[in-house]
């Protein structure tokens, strides 16, 4: 088995890790989980990150053969549209995308979207494999975040998202719609069943503390020192977290980022005097804790 060559990309705006996942035989690789920018106070789109990353793949030749995401982010926009305009290679998700749509559609009152997935290249099942390289993929629905959320097996190498985040910061929120604690406390498990030395890489850290940012771990050391999990019941996890997710505000970007993330990255189309708009529903989120 070839251990796949894997860089992050933390991008601080929004404490999101970016990964390019490479063959170490072929040079082939894929993207997860792109950032496309986007600054909420004047409304500007940038590329930043999805360029830095278009450059690493360059600089370290490179041959790019997907551009996956792991869920429909709430807190920031994806890259994957705006990538594949760049290199016209396949995007792709988990199948579940599909009632992620549904439950935002109605939020939206958006009656033309399309909510068959058709916004990607491929929706990924439970238990499918693929390839990158020589490299075997393997896909594992991992729902609890949200109902689409898959983790991507490399080899190796896990791609958990936001399923459990660096020991010191506990685990992913589950209280957005389609969420469940008692979802993700089975995707975690179903996670800390893989091998021991397994290399598990998160989708945000937050620097707690002031630290630097990190995001691999492993699953021996999730299980030792994630106080999410090591000496918790399933009883014990779902209380933590929904009390948890009760003092969370909802992010910033939630309701910015849905809408383009549901249409696979792409920003709305322009009215007819050019301008491209996001549509803010109000108090669609009833309950939710006030941000300050
Ligand atoms: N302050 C961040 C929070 C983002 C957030 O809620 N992140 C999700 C992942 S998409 C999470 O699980 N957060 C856990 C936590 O904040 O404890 C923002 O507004 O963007
Ligand atoms: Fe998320």
């Amino acid at each position: 088995m070839h251990k796949p060559t894997i860089a992050g990309f933390h991008d601080a705006r929004t404490g999101s890790i970016q990964y390019v996942v490479a063959c170490p035989v072929t040079r082939k690789c894929a993207i997860i989980d792109p950032v496309l920018d986007y600054d909420e106070k004047s409304g500007s789109t940038a590329t930043t990150n999805a360029d830095l990353i278009l450059d690493y793949i360059k600089t370290h030749h490179l041959v790019l053969e997907w551009i996956l995401d792991t869920h429909p982010h709430a807190d920031h926009f994806s890259a994957a549209r705006y990538l594949k305009s760049r290199t016209a290679v396949l995007t792709a998700i988990g199948e579940h995308v599909r009632d992620v749509q549904q439950i935002w559609k109605r939020f939206y009152n958006l009656p033309d979207l399309a909510c068959d997935g058709s916004q990607w290249d491929r929706l990924f099942r439970d238990g499918e494999t693929f390839k990158i390289g020589e490299l075997d993929v393997r896909v594992m629905h991992s729902p609890g975040h949200t109902l689409a959320s898959i983790t991507y097996l490399v080899g190796d190498a896990a791609f958990i998202h936001d399923t459990l985040f660096m020991p010191d910061s506990g685990s992913a929120r589950a209280d957005f719609p389609g969420g469940s604690a008692s979802d993700l406390w089975q995707s975690i498990q179903d996670i800390l069943n893989l091998p021991d030395d397994t290399r598990l890489f998160t989708g945000h850290d937050y620097m707690p503390g002031g630290r630097q940012a990190l995001w691999e771990s492993s699953v021996a050391e999730q299980k030792a020192h994630n106080p999410h999990v090591a000496g918790r019941s399933r009883e014990d996890f779902i209380k933590l977290r929904e009390n948890r997710d009760r003092t969370l505000p909802m992010p910033k970007l939630i309701l910015h980022a849905l809408q383009v993330n549901i249409r696979g990255g792409e920003l709305p189309e322009a009215e007819a005097n050019g301008q491209r708009y996001l549509k803010i529903p109000l108090d669609a989120l009833p309950g939710s804790a006030w941000g300050s």
